[in-house]
């Protein structure tokens, strides 16, 4: 702890400043920013495998390729996010160690299965829609390296929501059968979509401190109001039947729409590892990083003998 490089540091986050990879930094601000970061890109990286399951069934060609970009895209996103974590002086593979042996988190929501095709657009309308939500005002977040790689990450996730959308509208409009797969992947991702925000605040452990740094600009409770009024709006438009939350109304002196009460015990079953995925998404990450070990061998000998002809 030096006082002079403290002051300097509380008076830039004072300032709404960026606080950058070789600034002075508090070591508890270092370690939240290395658990939120890393636990964000274990997300994308796990998010990858309830989509990719239907990659290869996907009902038309054009779908298909949506489908396979946008699972790409959140390959990117964990690659982005792994690397603004290392800015903080982590290494990716103490990172990676930490989600292969379950110490790490990362959101619930991908430990739900994805029973049909309507998922895939339940996925993009409501966990994108979720995710960009919370991930806008990251974009502000006070450390610099996390703020810059959210605003791509950002615009990628608004092209993810809208091809949900475009489908789910689509499945709208066909048979009786076609509404009501999109009725039942509604109502089965509905409640962890709103869980994605993570606890009320009055239980919320980090938020204090996260929004005295910076980190969070909007409390997880103004979040999760703030994407049940969007969404309310969007659904109407769907034409959806909504019997996913009978308390779900608009409030007129609120000015926003009151719901039911959040399951917590799912919510925490869920994120201390026995929700319907957990181990098996678990199961195959840690199976893909066995699989590559071959990859990463070949291109460290690549560039060991690349670098002994250079020395020759
Ligand atoms: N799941 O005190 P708080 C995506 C944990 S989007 C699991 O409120 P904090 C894109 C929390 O870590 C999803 N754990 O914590 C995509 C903490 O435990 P810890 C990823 C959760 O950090 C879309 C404890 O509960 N987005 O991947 C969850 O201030 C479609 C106490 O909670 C991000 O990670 C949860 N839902 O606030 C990809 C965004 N909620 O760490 C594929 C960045 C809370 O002490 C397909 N993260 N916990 O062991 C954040 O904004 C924050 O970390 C919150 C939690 C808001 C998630």
């Amino acid at each position: 702890e030096n006082p002079a490089y403290q002051a300097e540091f509380d008076a830039k986050i004072d300032a709404g400043g960026y606080i950058e990879a070789k600034d002075w930094m508090p070591e508890a601000y270092r370690k939240t920013l290395v658990r939120q970061i890393s636990q964000h890109a274990h997300s994308e990286i796990v998010g990858m495998l309830p989509e990719g399951n239907w990659i290869t069934r996907a009902p038309t060609l054009k779908r298909k390729a949506i489908l396979l970009a946008k699972v790409q895209d959140e390959g990117g996103h964990g690659l982005y996010l792994y690397a603004a974590a290392e800015t903080l002086g982590v290494s990716r593979d103490e990172l990676l160690d930490a989600l292969h042996t379950g110490k790490a988190k990362y959101s619930s929501i991908f430990n739900y299965p994805t029973l049909t095709w309507a998922d895939i657009g339940v996925i993009g309308w409501l966990v994108d829609g979720a995710a960009i939500m919370n991930q806008i005002p990251l974009c502000k977040c006070s450390y610099g390296p996390y703020a810059r790689a959210m605003v791509r990450i950002c615009k990628e996730e608004s092209f993810h929501q809208r091809q949900g959308y475009d489908l789910l509208l689509t499945m709208m409009k066909g048979t009786q059968e076609q509404r009501q797969m999109v009725q039942d992947a509604v109502n089965r991702w509905w409640w962890p979509s709103i869980m994605m925000f993570g606890p009320h605040d009055k239980d919320s452990v980090h938020s204090g401190q996260s929004a005295r740094w910076g980190i969070k600009r909007i409390s997880n409770d103004d979040l999760r109001q703030k994407f049940v009024d969007a969404t309310v709006k969007q659904a109407e438009v769907l034409g959806r039947d909504d019997d996913v939350d009978p308390e779900l109304k608009w409030n007129e002196e609120r000015g926003h729409y009151d719901f039911g009460a959040i399951d917590w015990d799912e919510f925490w079953n869920v994120v201390n590892g026995h929700g319907q995925g957990n181990v098996d998404r678990l199961a195959a990450r840690v199976k893909a990083w066995e699989d590559g070990a071959w990859v990463r061998e070949a291109a460290l000998e690549h560039e060991r003998k690349r670098a002994a002809r250079e020395h020759q």
